[in-house]
């Protein structure tokens, strides 16, 4: 059931700020002491009494758990441009009921959520805070449309990655503003969404294609803000054991791609590209670290994403698919030789829209692997099937899956 709203009249709330900002001059008005008219414009305020009174608590931002101020709102004060979704449960999660609200103020009891009154115990403020309240709002990445189908079963390791949990269903990986990471699997797999872990915000690149310390399992690596490269060894469940460290430095790379095996010998590589633009092979050691990178070319500072999208081409080969600034798509094929030959554009314009391309693998089941996109502002993910064709093209795109424009997938 979608919640009811509380809409307040902007022109008399504006006006009211007005008169706040000329009365801090001189004197602060009585009232201020215990009503909505605490909360500083531009916040968010919750009350541990009716009416705004009782203490009043500044929200930043969203909260997964309220701390002290568990089961204690009475109302509220939102002086934001954004909605507010109140949740019952810690978490986000739907469980136990939420609703949203418009900026404005309002006071549980006599609102038409009565049940949220000191029961409150998460709460989101953002610009889709609306779109996702209650059923959509605890997974990352909440739905799923009809694809994604299983891949074929032969496939061979190459073209076999992005299924994190080897059920044959391509996985996603999203992280939150909150800086949680979650596992997304197909709605017709064994799997469920599922919560990693948190404090995955500290990271600055988060880049995966396949196995690469050689137990079939598909691995995660992680650049944090130090610039330190990080290897996670996949657990076969979409979770992790304790990470290594790779090694320092990483920061000079704008860009990080694991790939898949571009040099030919079995071991999954990474591409990463430098400030200067020139782009790198680090080939893999099937142990997570890497042997000594090897020079691919310079003017690569033209691409501003690189995606391991695996073999586009259908020769066996890993291929690498890049965007420029100027917001076309290019399609380098794998040599095999740590290389690519010819680039042949498969995206003539527009690309620069989205935040994100990344590769998954085979999600439409016909053996071929896709990519997936997503824009800023847009609370849909997009999926382009790829066409397995000789020039590595895309189908046109179709819509799979819905989440916040703030979520990161790869
Ligand atoms: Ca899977
Ligand atoms: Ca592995
Ligand atoms: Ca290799
Ligand atoms: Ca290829």
């Amino acid at each position: 059931m979608r919640p009811t709203f509380l809409r307040a009249l902007r022109g008399a709330l504006t006006a009211g700020a007005a008169a706040g900002l000329i009365a801090t001059a001189t004197t602060v008005p009585a009232e201020a002491a215990s009503g909505y008219d605490r909360c500083p414009w531009g916040s968010l305020c919750v009350f541990s009494d009716p009416l705004g009174k009782g203490q009043m608590l500044v929200v930043k931002g969203g909260m997964l758990d309220l701390g002290p101020w568990d089961n204690r709102i009475s109302s509220f004060a939102n002086y934001t441009d954004w909605p507010v979704c109140f949740n019952i449960a810690p978490g986000l999660d739907p469980k136990e009921g939420a609703s949203h609200y418009y900026p404005g103020q309002g006071s549980f009891d006599e609102s038409a959520t009565p049940e949220l009154d000191n029961a409150v115990s998460s709460l989101d403020l953002g610009p889709e805070a609306d779109h996702f309240c209650a059923s959509e709002s605890r997974y990352a990445v909440y739905q799923w449309g009809s694809e994604p189908k299983p891949r074929p079963a032969a496939l061979p390791t190459y073209g076999a990655f992005g299924d994190v949990n080897n059920d044959r269903y391509a996985d996603l990986f999203s992280r939150n503003k909150f800086g949680q990471l979650w596992t997304s699997h197909a709605s017709d797999s064994a799997g469920k969404n599922r919560l990693v872990g948190s404090g995955w915000n500290a990271m600055t690149q988060l880049a995966r294609h396949g196995d690469y310390n050689g137990d079939a399992k598909e691995d995660l690596y992680a650049r944090d803000k130090a610039g330190v490269l990080w290897f996670y060894p996949g657990r076969g469940d979409g979770t992790f054991g304790t990470r290594v460290r790779v090694g320092g430095g990483w920061n000079t790379m704008r860009d990080l791609a694991a790939a898949g095996d571009l040099t030919g010998d079995g071991k999954a590589d990474l591409l990463a590209a430098d400030g200067a633009g020139t782009l790198w092979t680090y080939p893999g050691d099937a142990k997570g670290a890497f042997g000594a990178r090897k020079k691919v070319g310079g003017g690569w500072k033209a691409m501003n994403e690189l995606v391991g999208a695996g073999d586009m081409n259908s020769d066996k080969r890993a291929d690498l698919v890049a965007r420029d600034t100027a917001g076309k798509l290019w399609f380098y094929p794998g040599n095999g030789r740590g290389a690519f030959g010819t680039r042949k554009l498969i995206g003539t314009g527009g690309w620069n829209k989205f935040t994100e391309l990344a590769g998954l693998g085979d999600i439409t089941g016909d053996g071929r692997p896709d990519l997936i996109a997503h824009a800023p502002g847009q609370t849909s993910l997009r999926l382009y099937p790829g066409t397995g064709a000789a020039g590595g093209g895309l189908k046109a795109p179709k819509t799979f899956g819905s989440l916040p424009s703030s979520v990161l997938v790869f």
